[in-house]
């Protein structure tokens, strides 16, 4: 085999190898039980005035049908060697009608958080961090001011945002030190993408209900299911 076809040959190879050897981990989580009574938001007049008839409520446990249980951060907890650099693209919050949206949001290492205001309120943007080195920063944002960018450069499950003007409105970031990871969605399931091939820990946080952990294997076929049952605290 000439050279030049032989390096063709085997760079085709790898490229098959690696699409081969990566798979989608998926799966659902239901609540088992049924949730505590949320709370009414106490929201200012202004804030009220953007929910019209509508009352908001806490988000403590967003929980679908058959118990499906959203804003649940799934991750790889350990076995995850040589992560891909971030991902370019920010994770994006939202403030609308004095609320986060989303609530809870996974984002890796050194990839930037973008939050936005919609509202045509001013909010101010005050993550408080715990790990050290991850900054504490506070920030007014005026009516639909353009975004504020923030960026951890430590794993930290979960840093708090909140605003000080309305003190019902919180949102809930998870850091991870790679890209596998997911949050379920209103139907409970979720699905983390091109996982390498190899052993890992699976884990499972709640914040309410708390976390589990499961010991996965990703094959060389791709494909893993890995469903959990949270009980709802008594
Ligand atoms: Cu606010």
């Amino acid at each position: 085999m000439k050279k030049t076809a032989r390096i063709l040959f085997f760079g085709v190879f790898a490229a098959l190898a690696t699409v081969a050897s990566a798979g989608d981990i998926t799966g659902k989580i239901i609540l088992n039980g049924a949730p505590p009574k949320e709370s009414l938001l106490p929201l200012d007049p202004l804030c009220k005035q953007l929910h019209g008839s509508k009352s908001a409520t806490t988000r403590y446990f967003v929980v679908g049908k058959g118990g499906a249980l959203a804003d649940v951060f799934i991750h790889l907890k350990e076995g995850v060697k040589n992560p891909p650099p971030p991902s370019k693209k920010p994770v994006v919050i939202d403030q609308k009608k004095c609320e986060y949206l989303p609530y809870v949001v996974g984002v890796q290492t050194g990839q930037e958080i973008h939050v936005l205001n919609s509202d045509p309120v001013l909010h101010n943007v005050h993550p408080t961090p715990r790990v050290k080195g991850n900054p504490e920063k506070n920030f007014a944002q005026l009516p639909k001011g353009p975004p504020l960018k923030f960026k951890y450069d430590n794993p930290e499950i979960f840093i708090r945002f909140k605003c000080d003007i309305h003190p019902w409105m919180y949102a809930y970031v998870a850091v991870v030190p790679h890209p596998y990871f997911a949050v379920s969605g209103v139907d409970g399931s979720y699905t983390i993408k091109n996982v390498p091939a190899g052993k890992y820990t699976l884990e499972i946080y709640h914040r309410r209900a708390g976390k589990m952990e499961k010991e996965i294997e990703v094959g060389a076929s791709g494909k893993l299911t890995a469903n959990f049952t949270l009980n709802a605290p008594k």
